[in-house]
């Protein structure tokens, strides 16, 4: 399998969260990443390619993301040390947001109040190398999806952070910026694939992604996902959000209780499954969370490491030409071991 990997993931290491009233320690670390290519190196698993420049990326976000939350990304950082040049040695986090009522639409000119109108929490730091990595990560998606596209490879995985599932066309929050995931399912409509699938296996429902393209027919996103009534992020990922207009029954979410083990989340799994056929999706884009481990800090589901091997297996019964995208899993010393028997599991299958 190619796997393609973010070189400059690292620039992003945000310092703290808020997490119930206090700043906690980040739990989306570079760390995380370097565990699995350790693990990708150590089985002999892959060919490794690092994401390459490519003049199309602007493009392609375009098509994804809003103009006006691109250029913000794009110099959120120096507007915020503009601010005050302390903030140089701070993240950025926001504080304030325009919840119902309030206007979305007019931009403000203080940087503070544009982080809120771009974001929806305040867990998701914004520091000086965060576009760079954003960008340089969304880059590694669109290569993976457009080595697939192009048939020179039947599967690939982007190995990217920040992650992207949480992302929307305007805004960021759950430690994503650009929605990666979203970039590869359009780089492979662009490259030929009538009908795309987006399976979401992570344990937070990718709300980013089913908001991008809850109108659209094209691309069916399907996650499995703790049920947001207990869950992040809360307002989204309910069973009785099916699409809209043209996308009408173009979305499933397959929400399940904290505390669900391998067995449950497998009938899960099947149903997303046989939902992926009956669209006759000509590509797959699988979200790769391994927050679903049963030693995840900040999840609630059961999953063994053996289990992983499993969902590869299941995932490959689809027979289509599949790219992977890392998203989250905050068991360190574990995430390289799960995410790789993913990979193996569909490979070997
Ligand atoms: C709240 C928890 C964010 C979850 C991020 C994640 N700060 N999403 O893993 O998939
Ligand atoms: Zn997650």
């Amino acid at each position: 399998m190619l796997v393609i990997h973010n070189p400059d993931h690292a620039r992003h290491a945000g310092r703290q969260e808020m997490f119930r009233g206090r700043l906690v320690p980040c739990h989306e670390v570079p760390a995380r990443l370097d565990h699995v290519l350790a693990e990708l190196q150590r089985r002999r698993f892959g060919r490794l390619e690092a994401a390459a420049p490519d003049a199309g990326l602007d493009a392609l976000l375009a098509r994804i993301h809003a103009p006006r939350y691109l250029r913000f990304l794009e110099r959120a950082w120096d507007d915020w040390v503009a601010l005050d040049p302390a903030n140089a040695a701070l993240d950025a986090l926001p504080s304030v947001w325009p919840v119902r009522g309030f206007r979305a639409d007019v931009e403000p000119d203080n940087f503070a109040a544009r982080l809120g109108l771009y974001s929806f929490d305040a867990g998701t730091p914004l520091m000086a190398g965060s576009w760079r990595a954003a960008r340089s990560g969304a880059l590694t998606a669109a290569q993976a999806a457009r080595a697939v596209a192009s048939g020179k490879e039947s599967s690939a995985f982007a190995l990217t952070r920040p992650p992207g599932h949480h992302a929307g066309a305007d805004f960021f929050g759950g430690y994503c910026f650009l929605n990666n995931a979203a970039l590869a399912a359009q780089a492979l409509r662009e490259g030929g694939a009538a009908r795309v699938a987006v399976l979401d296996v992570d344990y937070h429902h990718g709300n980013g992604t089913q908001s991008i393209f809850y109108e659209r027919a094209d691309v069916l996103t399907i996650s499995i996902h703790g049920d947001p009534r207990t869950e992040y992020p809360f307002y989204l990922g309910h069973a009785d959000e099916r699409g809209a207009g043209a996308g009408e029954g173009c979305n499933l979410n397959l929400p399940l209780p904290r505390g669900t083990g391998f067995e449950r989340w497998l009938e899960a799994l099947d149903a997303a499954i046989t939902a992926v056929r009956a669209f006759r999706a000509d590509a797959l884009v699988v979200p790769l969370g391994l927050d679903t481990f049963e030693g995840d800090p900040i999840s609630g589901f059961r999953l063994k490491s053996a289990a992983y091997l499993r969902v590869g297996a299941r995932l490959a019964s689809l027979a289509l030409p599949t790219v992977f995208c890392f998203e989250g899993g905050y068991a360190v010393a574990e995430v390289g071991v799960n995410a790789v028997n993913v990979l193996e599991g569909f490979e070997s299958a």
